[in-house]
């Protein structure tokens, strides 16, 4: 595992470096998903499934990016999905993004996962992995990663990070987070759910939401790539992750680019999304 770490470590760096130096425009391709993809998203995709090619434990890699997963060593033991530039469009107006990894072991479904990483590309570059425990690194002037400390979340937090277009949010979830707002929470959601998410499990708890919409009744957040890593940084920093009415860690993608509404959190806010979806 500590190859794959050390890895990522690396592509982090370069992808960086891309970030604010190489050009921020359209590539001519879409992906999987549909989305039109950024000269990063591509260039972002490529270090990083170069930097795992010299992994001999990594057998394959798969991301928002490619429409199949790619097979790098025959002998390997890990599969690794990642997200490699998420929330890439914020990049025009110099918000925060992030790379998001799921190493699997066997398959790819939430319980297959047995270590997940995110790289927060912000005014300062971090990486948390979680494993047995959830730990952040900080990139310091000579390019190494530097443990900062361990990540635990409160029982209860004070943010509230409402994802998707609120006129297709079904009237339940709007009255649960209307009455979240009732109680004092404060609204933080920059569009980019790496640093979205990392200000929740550095701020001590809270929520953020995707949930299901009108046009998309499944969500807009990807299970393999984006939500069961999380789930696992959740789960493994002391809070919760649930669709829901499940816990996503449960869940089992049909396809490699399926899509989940998702719920993170603190236990007290999980506990009361999953009171208020219960009764629907
Ligand atoms: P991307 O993978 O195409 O960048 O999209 C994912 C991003 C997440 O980072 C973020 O939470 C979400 O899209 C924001 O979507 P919305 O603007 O609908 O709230
Ligand atoms: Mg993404």
């Amino acid at each position: 595992m500590q190859e794959i770490i050390q890895a990522i470590s690396v592509a982090a760096v370069r992808i960086k470096k891309a970030i604010e130096f190489s050009d921020t425009g359209y590539s001519e391709h879409t992906n999987k998903t549909g989305d039109t993809q950024l000269k990063l998203d591509i260039a972002s995709d490529l270090i990083i499934e170069e930097e795992f090619s010299k992994v001999p434990s990594v057998k394959t890699v798969i991301s928002e990016e490619k429409d199949e997963a790619k097979l790098l060593h025959e002998e390997g033991r890990y599969i690794v999905g990642y997200d490699p530039l998420d929330g890439s469009s914020l990049i025009d107006v110099n918000l925060a993004v992030g790379s998001i990894f799921g190493i699997y072991e066997n398959g790819m479904s939430g319980s297959d996962l047995i270590c997940a990483v995110y790289v927060v590309y912000g005014p300062r570059v971090e990486m948390v992995v979680a494993w047995s425990k959830v730990t952040l690194y900080r990139l310091n002037e000579s390019g190494k990663f530097i443990k900062i400390k361990e990540i635990k979340l409160n029982e209860k937090g004070k943010l509230n990070a409402t994802g998707a277009t609120q006129k297709g949010w079904a009237a339940y979830h709007k009255k649960l987070i209307d009455e979240i707002f009732a109680d004092g929470y404060r609204l933080r959601y920059s569009g980019g759910m790496v640093p979205d998410l990392h200000q929740i499990l550095l701020k001590g708890g809270g929520l953020f939401s995707y949930p299901s919409t009108t046009d998309a009744l499944k969500g807009k957040l990807r299970m393999v790539f984006e939500v069961f890593p999380f789930a696992f940084v959740f789960e493994k920093a002391g809070g919760g992750a649930i669709d829901g009415k499940r816990r996503i860690l449960e869940l089992k993608p049909s396809h490699l680019h399926d899509t989940t509404p998702c719920f993170f959190g603190s236990n007290e806010e999980i506990k009361r999304v999953l009171n208020e979806y219960a009764k629907h």
